[in-house]
């Protein structure tokens, strides 16, 4: 077991949560950074929380921000961390375009930041450093598959500050001697992936229909290509990373592309619903074709046994009392176009090349396409289920994200 200490920030994250929990568990003691919310804001850490006031502690969390230098300093000089993540962004590439600046300050000058913390404290052999870089970095892409040496064009602001970024890290890697490393993540995940990106909002909402909770998803571009793997995978190979001889940018992938068209259709079928297009473009809708309610009073029935969630709290059948039949989703067209949700620009393929990884690292993804689609519909088709048993209680539903 290790005693090393890692800051993190982003733990109230997808990644910064598995990341969090896969060092806890090599012994790390784990300080994670985190912003100032109005509500609680901790649901994927608070598994691992304990009360500070507690003996044998070895999960912290600090109130701070990438756009402010003074704390990530203080936090810095207080925790001595031996790693640092950088997993800390305003992550969404579409939103991206509504707040430029803001993007550019918490994902490009807050890399800077903790680069410069790193320095002014006189950590640099000390710490290593690992940036959060990204597949968008390639863009309007120069070559399939991309590897570590395929050109950037980056696409949106997002991509522009995580380019600075990039850039940054490895100029202090040259500049100062730095154990400083550049993971090329493409996209990673899972059940904790946020409720606003394509993958999630596609389970959640198929999971939300199957069980009359709501009627339509609405997505934009069904025909872009995504290199998509599982996030708990992925961060292992962020660690590998800094535990290498000398510090090197890796790219991290599954090797397989699929559309948001595949994707919602895999989505689909896992819960016995099979689809057909009809229309093109912003007409296009997926309408149901069939359903298979066998396939569909399995997945709801087997669930719990597979879901990471799984509590003895909900041990009956999810649809035991929901008045809903999915067999009313025949002919209905459950997937609608809105251009709403068209990007100005677009990455239209990503595919990544893992063999340096695979080579270097000793990593490869263990959990396949299909094996994270079924994982999150199972997911959302339990977490959803508490909103039959409300509705079924007499209690509103509302939908935010209709
Ligand atoms: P999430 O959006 O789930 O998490 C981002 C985290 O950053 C959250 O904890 C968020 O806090 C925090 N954050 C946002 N702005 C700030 C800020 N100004 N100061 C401090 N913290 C901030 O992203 P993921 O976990 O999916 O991704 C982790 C990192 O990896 C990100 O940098 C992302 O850009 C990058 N990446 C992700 C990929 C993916 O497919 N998931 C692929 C390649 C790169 P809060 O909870 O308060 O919003
Ligand atoms: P991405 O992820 O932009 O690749 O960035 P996202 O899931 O948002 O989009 C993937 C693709 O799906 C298309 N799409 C939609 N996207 C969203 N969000 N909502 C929709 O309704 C919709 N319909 C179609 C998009 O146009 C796009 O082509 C993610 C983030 O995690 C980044 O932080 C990370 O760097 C990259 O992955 C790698």
């Amino acid at each position: 077991m290790s005693n090393k200490v890692a800051l993190i920030t982003g733990i109230t994250g997808q990644d910064g949560s598995y990341l969090a929990e896969f060092l806890l568990s090599k012994g790390y003691t784990v300080h994670g950074i985190k912003r100032r919310s109005s509500l609680f804001n901790t649901d994927r850490v608070d598994h691992i929380y304990v009360d500070p006031h507690n003996e044998g502690v070895r999960f912290f969390m600090h109130y701070g921000d990438l756009t402010d230098a003074t704390n990530l300093i203080r936090i810095i000089q207080q925790t001595q961390p031996d790693e640092i993540y950088n997993l800390g962004a305003q992550s969404h590439v579409q939103v991206s375009f509504e707040t430029p600046e803001y993007t550019a300050n918490s994902d490009a000058l807050g890399t800077l930041r903790l680069l410069e913390a790193i320095r002014i404290l006189g950590m640099e052999n000390k710490v290593k450093f690992y940036q959060a870089s990204t597949s968008e970095l390639y863009g309007k892409v120069q070559e399939i598959p991309q590897t570590e040496k395929t050109p950037f064009y980056p696409r949106s602001p997002y991509a522009a500050a995580k380019l600075y970024s990039y850039w940054a890290t490895v100029n202090y890697r040259e500049a100062y001697g730095m154990y400083a490393c550049n993971g090329i993540l493409f996209n990673h995940e899972s059940e904790r992936r946020g409720e606003t990106f394509v993958t999630r909002k596609i389970t959640r909402a198929l999971a939300r229909i199957s069980l009359g909770l709501q009627d339509t998803l609405y997505l934009g571009n069904l025909n872009a290509k995504r290199d998509w793997g599982h996030a708990k995978d992925f961060v292992e190979a962020m660690w590998l990373m800094l535990q290498q001889e000398s510090p090197e940018d890796y790219v991290i992938a599954t090797g397989e592309t699929h559309s948001v068209r595949e994707f919602v259709e895999l989505a689909a079928a896992e819960l016995g619903i099979k689809l057909r297009w009809e229309g093109s473009g912003v007409s296009e809708v997926g309408i149901v074709d069939s359903i298979d309610s066998e396939k569909y009073d399995q997945i709801t029935n087997n669930q719990y046994t597979n879901n990471e969630y799984t509590s003895n709290q909900y041990t009956n059948q999810p649809n035991k009392n929901s008045t809903f039949k999915i067999q009313n989703l025949i002919g209905v067209p459950i997937i609608k176009v809105d251009p709403r949700y068209f990007r100005p620009t677009e990455v239209d393929i990503l595919l990544g090349d893992p063999s340096k990884a695979k080579q270097k690292l000793g990593w490869q993804p263990k959990t396949s396409f299909s094996e994270l689609v079924s994982l999150m519909i199972k997911s959302d088709l339990y977490e959803q289920q508490k909103d039959v048993h409300l509705k079924n209680g007499g209690f509103e539903i509302k939908n935010f994200y209709e």
